[in-house]
C-alpha cells in the first residue's frame, strides 16, 4: 500500500479522499489555491501546499504545479477526484511518467472514452446496444440528414470530445438540422477545440441511468449496480438514487453483466461508471458514454453495497486483485442523495457565494435508516465564486424507497443553512412532487415542476 499519496482535488471530494486514505492508514497531501487556505480539506490532510492563485487555471487545472507539490512531498500516488484534471489523459500520462501511480483508468482508457464516437464502438464490440445513429463521425450536413431520414427525427448532434450536454443539438426537421449543424461545430470546436460531431435518434422522455464498475489490473471486473439520475436542471444533476424503480431484476443483471464484461475488454481499471439512457416504451437501455472517473454521486451505491468505492480506487492502483465476487455484491435497500448548492432560486440558480454563517446537518442512525452529509465546507467556511457551488451532499439508506425518501425529507427540514441561498426548496418540491413519489421519472423534466423538456436539448 501507498504511504502518501496527493489529492489533485478540493472541496468535499478531498475530503472524502482524505477519509479514505485514513481508514487505509496512507497519509493524505493536499493541494489548495489561494482562495482554499482556510478550507477544511487543507487542515484535514497530512500535508499541504499552496499551488497557485485562485483561478482554476493556475492552480487546480496546472499539472506542472500538482507533479511538483507531489514529487516535493515524495507522494506515491496522485487521486484526481472528480472534475478538474480528472479526465485528462495527458495530465494521466504525465503523472506516470512521473513515476507515481495515477489513482484511476490507464490514460489510454481515458483518451478512448474522452471521444464518444470511438467510445460507442468499443461499447458496441462488447455487446452494448447503441442508440440508431451514425456509425462514427459525420461527414457533412448532408450526410446526417440522409442518416436522419433513415432514424427518423427527432435526432441530436452530440460532440465527439462532449459529454454533459455540451455541443448539444435537437433537431426536429431537415431545416433544423442543416441549421444546427454548423452551430454545434462551431460550439464544439470552441467549448473542446474538437469540431467532429455524431448524430443520434433523439429518445423522447427517456431515464438517464448509469452503472457503477470496479475492475482490478488482472483483468477483474464486477458492477456495482445501477443510480438512477434523470432528476437533473441544465444537466446539473439535483438529485440521485440507487437503485432504479425502472429497472426489473432480470434486466439489472443483464446489464452488469454485460457493463462488466465490456470493462475488463476494454482493460479498465479502477471505478468508472456507465451510462445509458433508457427507452421509455421499451423499457431497454442504450449505451451513451462512459465516465473514467469517480462520480458525485458515488454515496448511494456505497449505502446499498457496502462497498468503499474510494477505498476500492486506491486499493486497485496499489495493485490489488478485486477481494470480493460479483455474485457476493447485493443491492441492499435504497439509497438517495441531494446535492445542496449555494444557489439562488430567485435568481435563476445562479451562484449565491458567501460565508457560511450556520451549517448543522443531521448525520447518523435515524428512525429505520441513517443519514450521511459528506459536506465541503464547514460553519464559518466561505463558499467562493471561484469554484462549483456545492456545499454538501446529504445521503440518506433506508430499507426501501418510500422510507429513503421520507428520511430525505427529514434530513432536508433539520439540515440548518445560512448565510448563502440554496437549492434546498426545489429539491423539497421535488421530494413532495407525486411523480416523484411514483417513480415517474424522465430527462429534462423536474418532478413539480413545469414541464420544459419539449423546449430542451
Ligand atoms: C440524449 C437524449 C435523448 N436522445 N441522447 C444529455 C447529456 C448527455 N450525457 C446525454 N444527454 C441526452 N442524450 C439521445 N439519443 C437526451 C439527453 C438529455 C438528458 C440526458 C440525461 C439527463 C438530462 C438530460 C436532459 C436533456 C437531454
Amino acid at each position: 500500500m501507498f504511504k502518501r499519496i496527493l489529492i489533485a482535488n478540493r472541496g468535499e471530494i478531498a475530503r472524502r479522499i482524505i477519509r479514505a486514505a485514513q481508514k487505509l492508514g496512507v497519509e493524505s497531501v493536499a493541494v489548495f489555491s489561494e482562495a482554499d487556505r482556510d478550507a477544511p480539506f487543507v487542515k484535514e490532510a497530512s500535508l499541504a501546499v499552496c499551488i497557485g492563485p485562485a483561478r482554476a487555471a493556475e492552480s487546480y487545472l496546472d499539472a506542472r504545479a500538482i507533479l511538483q507539490a507531489a514529487l516535493q512531498t515524495e507522494s506515491q500516488a496522485i487521486h484526481p477526484g472528480y472534475g478538474f484534471l480528472s479526465e485528462n489523459a495527458l495530465f494521466a500520462q504525465m503523472v506516470k511518467q512521473t513515476r507515481l501511480a495515477w489513482i484511476g483508468p490507464p490514460p489510454a482508457v481515458i483518451r478512448l472514452m474522452g471521444e464518444k464516437s470511438p467510445a460507442k464502438a468499443a461499447a458496441k464490440a462488447a455487446g452494448l446496444p447503441l442508440i440508431p445513429g451514425s456509425d462514427g463521425l459525420l461527414e457533412s450536413a448532408e450526410q446526417a440528414a440522409q442518416i436522419a431520414k433513415q432514424v427518423g427525427y427527432p435526432v441530436l448532434l452530440k460532440a465527439d470530445a462532449g459529454g454533459g450536454g455540451r455541443g448539444m443539438r435537437r433537431a426536429n426537421s431537415k431545416a433544423e438540422l442543416i441549421a444546427a449543424y454548423d452551430e454545434a461545430s462551431n460550439e464544439a470546436r470552441a467549448a473542446f477545440g474538437n469540431p467532429a460531431l455524431y448524430l443520434e435518434k433523439y429518445l423522447v422522455g427517456g431515464r438517464h441511468i448509469e452503472f457503477q464498475v470496479l475492475a482490478d489490473r488482472w483483468g477483474n471486473a464486477v458492477h456495482l449496480f445501477e443510480r438512477e439520475c434523470s432528476v437533473q436542471r441544465r444537466h446539473q444533476k439535483l438529485l440521485e438514487e440507487s437503485p432504479s424503480v425502472a429497472l426489473s431484476e432480470k434486466q439489472r443483471l443483464e446489464v452488469g453483466a454485460k457493463v462488466a464484461a465490456a470493462s475488463a475488454a476494454i482493460g479498465y481499471e479502477g471505478a468508472g461508471t456507465v451510462e445509458f439512457l433508457q427507452d421509455e416504451k421499451s423499457g431497454e437501455l442504450y449505451f451513451i458514454e462512459m465516465n473514467t472517473r469517480l462520480q458525485v454521486e458515488h454515496p448511494v451505491t456505497e449505502e446499498t453495497t457496502g462497498v468503499d468505492l474510494v477505498e476500492a480506487q486506491i486499493r486497485i492502483a496499489a495493485g490489488e486483485r478485486l477481494w470480493f465476487t460479483q455474485e457476493s455484491l447485493r443491492l441492499n435497500g435504497h439509497s438517495i442523495e441531494v446535492r445542496i448548492n449555494a444557489e439562488d432560486p430567485d435568481r435563476g440558480f445562479a451562484p449565491s457565494p458567501g460565508v457560511i454563517t450556520r451549517l448543522c446537518a443531521p448525520e447518523g442512525p435515524m428512525g429505520q435508516g441513517r443519514v450521511r452529509f459528506d459536506a465541503a465546507v464547514v460553519e464559518g467556511s466561505r463558499v467562493s465564486p471561484h469554484y462549483d457551488s456545492m456545499i454538501g451532499k446529504l445521503i440518506t439508506w433506508a430499507p426501501d424507497r418510500a422510507k429513503a425518501i421520507a428520511l430525505m425529507v427529514q434530513a432536508l427540514e433539520k439540515l440548518e443553512l445560512e448565510g448563502v441561498k440554496s437549492t434546498r426548496g426545489l429539491q423539497q418540491d421535488i421530494l413532495a412532487a407525486e411523480d416523484f413519489r411514483a417513480g415517474n421519472l424522465r430527462v429534462g423534466v423536474v418532478p413539480g415542476r413545469p414541464d420544459l423538456s419539449s423546449k430542451e436539448g
